[in-house]
């Protein structure tokens, strides 16, 4: 049976998930569900009550670092580097996408120009890290694609959305590695097949949602009258 992929489809930890399975071209099923009003089946099996969840027969694996890492456990190729000492601090920067991605979250629903701008610069300052250790493009660990790659790139496609709407952010005079690894990432077809095909729509309307700073660069024209706030 193939393994189901328990989603909602904006969510990035999903994603990452996704395109390990993209990657190495396993069949997988996929469930959405709807987190403002999750079923009970769901809120059953999964005791974080978070998506991803991934169920292998009747197993069911959460939070999305564990279940890439089984994925790359059973099936090939091997997306972490063999090398211990490199593959631990792969595993780092996962950990240390997990506090960007949060970031990225708080940008959609920072309420005032200046948290908004406050949570930027924290996670630009984040991004400095992560570029004085990229190796050469095209990827993390340089010519071979791995976990790390399937972490950041949902990160990275939803700073192309807020990109579009605000300013540019990850700029390749600040970050001449990370925007190049950046824009490598969102060529891949893992990256592009991993979300739905509405994902700008979808986070756009997210962010109208959520009703915070950046909304403003949202036209009213276009999302109707601005809803009460809310988170999904
Ligand atoms: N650490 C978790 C984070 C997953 C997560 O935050 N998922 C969000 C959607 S993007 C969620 O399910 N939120 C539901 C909730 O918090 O009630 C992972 O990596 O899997």
């Amino acid at each position: 049976m193939a393994p189901k992929l328990v989603s909602f489809k904006a969510c990035p930890f999903v994603q990452r998930v996704a395109i390990a399975l993209q990657y190495k071209g396993i069949d997988y099923d996929i469930e959405y569900v709807d987190l403002g009003n999750p079923p009970e089946w769901f809120l059953a099996i999964s005791p974080l009550k978070k998506v991803p969840l991934l169920i292998v027969d009747d197993t069911v694996i959460f939070e999305s670092a564990v279940i890439n890492e089984y994925i790359d456990e059973a099936y090939p190729p091997k997306l972490h580097p063999e090398d211990l000492l490199k593959k631990a601090i792969n595993r780092s920067w996962i950990e240390f996408c997990n506090n960007i991605s949060l970031y990225t979250f708080q940008l959609s629903i920072k309420e005032s120009e200046n948290e908004f701008k406050d949570t930027l610069e924290l996670m630009l300052n984040d991004f400095d890290l992560v570029e004085n250790c990229l190796e050469d493009p095209p990827f993390f660990n340089g010519k071979q694609f791995s976990l790390v790659d399937s972490s950041y790139a949902p990160v990275f496609q939803r700073l192309n959305f807020l990109e579009q709407i605000y300013k540019p952010i990850i700029t390749p005079e600040r970050y001449p590695k990370l925007s190049k690894w950046k824009h490598n990432l969102m060529l891949l077809k893992a990256v592009k097949d991993s979300a739905v095909d509405d994902i700008q729509a979808i986070y756009y309307k997210l962010l109208w949602t959520r009703q915070g700073y950046i909304s403003q660069f949202l036209s009213e024209k276009e999302y109707g009258k601005r809803p009460t706030k809310s988170t999904y």
